[in-house]
């Protein structure tokens, strides 16, 4: 038997994703275009009181640059209406050009505005702003989740703004530049408990060199990869594209895995361990499962990436 991409999603069901992060953006979305920017600027102060974003490159802010230039010279009242825009998504050229930028100068931008915010050159969340009932149920949701789900679910807010559609893929996207591979000598070696497999290992090391070029040798033509909460991303052009766009300098710290063998020469592998997000750096090791479904040719037909329930599951399988 030959797996379908539907019934590789289901490998190890009784793993526990954060479920948490999709029910909150959802309640988020709902919420007026005043009460989540309100929102989103009350969580991240209180989140800033324990944890410290890094700032981003330099060279990486280049590309929204424009954007906050003109921004800055808008009055407060054109600012704050920038602000509802992006949220409202509805069709700005400044919303189209948000679309166009990659996760990473998504939040670079926001990160950028929000000292402009707080440095009182770009339109702040006014005094004594109160939010609706609803907006301050989310935010108390927010509050009592751990930090890795805090920081994806203020993550998914700023991905979902901006304008995009269908035919969008025919615009020029902006991204960061592709940094240069970790040199051989200098790649940290990686020790998971449970397992052997070499794909497995090369896959940790070489995501955590950067060296996407080697990490999609390791995928099976028809590869795919999941994301925590997203579709799979199906095909080995796809999935090196979004290793190039989204996932430069993320340390993978695997911890410890099992390794089933499966019907038609398949071999499924569990490894559970932390992960952290060049933004947070330290501050946050985010709980991960990552389910890995080998083909016969011990190429990978299917990994998914889970932000885990709690540091908890991390310890699901151990004997
Ligand atoms: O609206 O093996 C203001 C894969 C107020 C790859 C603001 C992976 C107004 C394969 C405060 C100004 C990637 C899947 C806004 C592994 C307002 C693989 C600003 C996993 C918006 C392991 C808000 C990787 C700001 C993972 C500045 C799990 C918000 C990576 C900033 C996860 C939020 C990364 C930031 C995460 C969030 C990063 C910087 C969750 C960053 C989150």
């Amino acid at each position: 038997m030959s797996y379908t991409l539907d019934a590789a999603r289901n490998i190890f069901p009784d793993t526990l994703a954060a479920d948490i992060v999709p029910a909150t953006t959802a309640r988020f979305s709902q919420l007026s275009a005043e009460d989540q920017l309100a929102l989103i600027w009350f969580a991240y102060l209180e989140m800033g009181k324990s944890i410290t974003v890094a700032a981003p490159g330099a060279a990486n802010m280049q590309f929204a640059e424009s954007t906050l230039a003109q921004i800055q010279q808008l009055s407060f009242r054109d600012q704050t209406q920038v602000m509802c825009d992006l949220a409202n998504r509805i069709d700005t050229p400044i919303n189209r050009t948000y679309a166009t930028w990659s996760v990473n100068i998504k939040l670079g931008f926001w990160y950028r505005l929000g000292q402009l915010m707080e440095g009182g050159l770009v339109a702040p969340i006014p005094a004594g702003y109160r939010l609706s009932a609803n907006a301050s149920a989310v935010l108390d949701t927010i509050r009592s989740a751990d930090a890795p789900q805090q920081i994806t679910i203020l993550r998914n807010t700023v991905v979902d703004m901006g304008y995009s559609f269908s035919g969008m893929e025919t615009y020029q996207k902006v991204a960061e530049p592709v940094v240069v591979p970790t040199a051989m000598a200098d790649r940290d070696e990686i020790v998971i408990e449970g397992i052997e497999n070499q794909t497995i290992t090369k896959y940790m090391v070489n995501l955590n060199a950067n060296d996407f070029d080697a990490l999609i040798q390791l995928f099976a033509e028809d590869g795919a990869l999941q994301p925590p909460f997203k579709r799979p991303i199906v095909g080995k052009n796809a999935v090196l594209n979004f290793f190039r766009e989204e996932c430069q300098n993320l340390k993978l710290k695997p911890e410890s895995g099992v390794v089933e063998p499966s019907s038609g020469g398949y071999t499924k592998i569990k490894v559970t361990g932390t992960c952290q997000t060049p933004w947070f750096g330290n501050d946050v090791g985010m709980n991960v499962a990552w389910r890995f479904l080998l083909n016969p040719d011990g190429k990978i037909f299917f990994v998914a990436v889970d932000l885990l329930a709690s540091a908890r599951e991390l310890l699901k399988f151990r004997r």
